[in-house]
């Protein structure tokens, strides 16, 4: 199962789009590790430590702590790649973008959100249309 890190960079109050973000992810069938705020250097201990396959950060606050956290990310935990979200002006987007970063501003659908997480993990796999689950769920798990 992929494994997702999700935090947010800043210490402003909009919590909403970071949980239903969440949501959305542990629903399409993601292990999501929630952080809640944090900071840099827990988001990349958390990556390594959690052997995170995509790390999804709720931007708040300045852009050059995001591009810290970028800088070692790319020494900790090479090859993970980031997404971003949140209140995000124009011009830090174009900052963020310009480092590899996909950037998902309020009004996103969160189907497109899910469809980037699928895409730069490679899995998982949407649900098949048709035909009974292959390992059904049980009462103990
Ligand atoms: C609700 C709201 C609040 C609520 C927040 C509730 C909560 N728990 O989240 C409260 C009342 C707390 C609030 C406070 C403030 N707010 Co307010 N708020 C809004 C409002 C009306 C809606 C935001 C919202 O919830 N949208 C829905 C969510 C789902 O959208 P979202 O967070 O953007 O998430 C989407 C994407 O960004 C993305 N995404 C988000 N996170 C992530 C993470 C990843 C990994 C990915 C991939 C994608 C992703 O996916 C989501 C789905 O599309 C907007 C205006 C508006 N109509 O947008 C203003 C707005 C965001 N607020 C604003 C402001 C200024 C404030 C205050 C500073 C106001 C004040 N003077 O006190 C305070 C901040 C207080 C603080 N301590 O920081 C401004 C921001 C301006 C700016 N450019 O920075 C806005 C745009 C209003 C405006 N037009 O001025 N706010």
């Amino acid at each position: 199962m992929s494994r997702i890190i999700i935090a947010k960079t800043g210490l402003d109050g909009h919590w909403r789009g970071t949980l239903l973000v969440s949501r959305a992810l542990r629903d399409a069938g993601f292990e999501v590790i929630m952080l809640g705020m944090a900071r840099g250097e827990d988001i990349v201990s958390a990556t390594v430590d959690e052997d995170a396959d995509l790390v999804g950060l709720n931007v708040g606050g300045r852009v050059e702590v995001v591009e810290r956290i970028l800088d070692d990310l790319t020494v900790a935990a090479p090859g993970v790649p980031v997404f971003a979200g949140g209140v995000v002006p124009p011009w830090v987007r174009r900052r963020l973008e310009a480092r590899g970063v996909e950037v998902f501003p309020p009004g996103s659908k969160l189907e497109e959100i899910v469809a980037a997480a699928r895409r730069l993990t490679r899995g998982p796999s949407p649900p098949a249309s048709a035909g009974p689950a292959a390992t059904p769920p049980t009462e103990d798990g």
